[in-house]
């Protein structure tokens, strides 16, 4: 199968309400397997290469200015289709438009605080997990559940 990768972010609302676990849990339990993962409190340098695409948007300095404003914990999730089901299940980036049963949907009502992050392309699963970790900190290791979540 090939390898998908989604760099999925709680952001610091997300951790400090105390929904990292929860976040995780869902991940887990769809099937999805776990790379890498880490508590950080990302700079400007980081967060402006991260968000390059959005430099223009007039919401921009708000953006950079929630994201520094405590850790984020950063992970990079494996599996079938994760980029696009990872989409699915945080919701759509306004709040107010997330399903119910979406993490965005069930934890957050603002677009400024909305919990997650998550990669919105095969590639820029691949550009956003090789920014925020070294190669050394994502893990090749071998789900010992594969067989019993993929046929
Ligand atoms: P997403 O996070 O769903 O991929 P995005 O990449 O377009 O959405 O935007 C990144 C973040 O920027 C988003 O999670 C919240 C913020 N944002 C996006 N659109 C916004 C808007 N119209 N007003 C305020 N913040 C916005
Ligand atoms: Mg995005």
């Amino acid at each position: 199968m090939a390898m998908e990768r989604s760099y999925i972010m709680i952001k610091p609302d997300g951790v400090q309400r105390g929904l990292v676990g929860e976040i995780i849990s869902r991940f887990e339990k769809r099937g999805y397997k776990l790379a890498a993962m880490k508590l950080k409190q990302a700079d400007e340098d980081l967060l402006k290469e991260h968000y390059r695409d959005l430099a223009s948007k007039p919401f921009f300095p708000k953006l950079m200015g929630y994201m520094l404003s405590g850790p984020v914990v950063c992970m990079c999730w494996e599996g079938k289709d994760v980029v696009a089901q990872g989409r699915k299940m945080l919701g759509a980036t306004n709040p107010l438009e997330s399903a119910p049963g979406t993490i965005r949907g069930d934890f957050s009502l603002d677009v400024g605080r909305n919990i997650c992050h998550g990669s919105d392309s095969v590639d820029s699963g691949k550009r956003e997990s090789e920014l925020w970790f070294s190669p050394a900190e994502i893990v090749d290791n071998e789900s010992a559940l594969k067989d019993w979540i993929y046929e």
